[in-house]
């Protein structure tokens, strides 16, 4: 990638940002999260998908959470875009005690560009999105045509997605 001295990519790139909140608010914690994300330096929101109610995954029984997907373009390289997103989870007060438990706000980098990267902090595409619905369906509706590991289109992933009943769009 062209980087110069500052580790910001020369040109803006387009990211996927899957975020999502099952404490306390989430409606207004993902508000709060897109609203810090877009007045960060070297980060613009150029799409927010519908809100979804999903069903939680993973081993940890828990409340149901919101999930929504963002497309942002970013001059931050992948790994400082990472550390800029725990950086507002931080700020917004989350605390990381039970692993895969509940959070208050939850952002994860899901795609960059096309590249892709495995580096210790990241690796991009996320490595496990095309199992999930909660990620796949809210960003179908914003970017159904980028594609994640394995050279599947977000789209194509979705059709073959287990468990997409349980994801229900919410209207407000
Ligand atoms: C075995 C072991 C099977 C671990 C699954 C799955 C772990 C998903 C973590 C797993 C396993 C996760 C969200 C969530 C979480 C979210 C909804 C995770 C991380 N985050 N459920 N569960 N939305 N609906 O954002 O995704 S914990
Ligand atoms: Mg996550
Ligand atoms: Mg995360």
């Amino acid at each position: 990638m062209l980087q110069n001295d500052t580790g910001h990519a020369a040109r803006p790139q387009r990211a996927a940002l899957g975020l999502g909140s099952n404490m306390g608010d989430p409606k207004a914690n993902l508000a709060q999260a897109i609203a810090l994300l877009d007045t960060s330096p070297g980060i613009r929101v150029l799409e927010i998908s519908p809100a979804y109610r999903t069903p939680p995954w993973g081993p940890v029984p828990q409340d149901d959470y919101r999930n929504i997907c963002l497309v942002i373009e970013t001059t931050l390289a992948p790994v400082d875009l990472l550390r800029r997103c725990l950086a507002v989870e931080k700020q917004m007060g989350r605390v990381r005690d039970v692993r895969w438990g509940p959070r208050l706000i939850d952002i994860d980098v899901l795609l960059y560009e096309d590249t892709e990267l495995d580096h210790p902090e990241l690796t991009v595409p996320h490595p496990r999105m095309a199992e999930r619905a909660f990620v796949l369906v809210p960003l179908a509706d914003i970017w159904p045509e980028a594609r994640i590991a394995g050279g599947l289109t977000v789209a194509q992933a979705l059709a073959s997605c287990p468990d997409r009943d349980g994801v229900v769009r919410l209207e407000d």
